[in-house]
């Protein structure tokens, strides 16, 4: 697929996040057209396959009691509840051997919208070089957009792919492509031509 033109390295991480079954339709959490960023991703995961890039896959894990759920006052469902169907990871996505997996926001009493909160993420990508991750996932106003910021302000050079990511509200996704291109995220409206990241970063 058009993913050659990202010319993902071995320097790089993919970072998916949170393709759990909840986020998609059916789910607890659904978020409109998540379907519609699978095969995308799989393409992806398919040429950071071929160019050694670390592919890295989070989870919301949360305890049935989480802060975030309505019945602990919170805002949201009660969504990914660790070892539920929910929880799971959607099984069309392609998983290759080697993919390093992320849990977040396992403890009761604190939200984590980010893969690199109160994880060794962070830790995990700088001993293995990386510099530039490629954040995709599920949702793009919420755990996507936290993490792609911390990972820019962590120093790392950070693209958003919009093509293969999907927010909660249109409203929200507006918000939050502002809030990271203002974090110095770069976030990329395609992954066809013309969109080629060495451009960028010689730049
Ligand atoms: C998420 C809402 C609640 C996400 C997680 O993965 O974006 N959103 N928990
Ligand atoms: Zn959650």
């Amino acid at each position: 697929m058009a993913g050659k033109k990202i010319g993902l390295r071995p320097t790089d991480a993919l970072l998916i996040v949170d393709l759990q079954l909840d986020f998609f339709s059916g789910g607890k959490l659904a978020v409109p057209l998540a379907e519609e960023i699978l095969p995308i991703v799989n393409g992806l995961v398919d040429e950071a396959q071929r160019s050694g890039t670390q592919i890295v896959v989070s989870r919301d894990w949360h305890p049935p009691d989480h802060i975030s759920f309505v019945a602990q006052g919170g805002e949201w469902p009660q969504h990914c509840v660790r070892g539920t169907k929910g929880a799971e990871l959607h099984p069309d996505l392609r998983l290759p051997p080697g993919a390093l997996f992320v849990s977040k926001a396992k403890r009761p009493e604190r939200e984590q919208y980010s893969d690199f909160d109160g994880t060794s993420l962070a830790e995990e990508l700088r001993r293995r070089a990386i510099d530039r991750i490629f954040v995709v996932g599920l949702a793009e106003d919420f755990c996507v957009k936290e993490s792609a910021i911390d990972a820019a302000r962590l120093g790392f050079e950070t693209h958003v792919l919009r093509a293969a990511t999907r927010p909660v509200t249109l409203e929200g996704g507006e918000r939050a492509r502002a809030q990271m291109r203002a974090a110095g995220v770069r976030v990329i409206e395609r992954v066809s031509p013309p969109y080629d990241v060495d451009h960028f970063s010689r730049t």
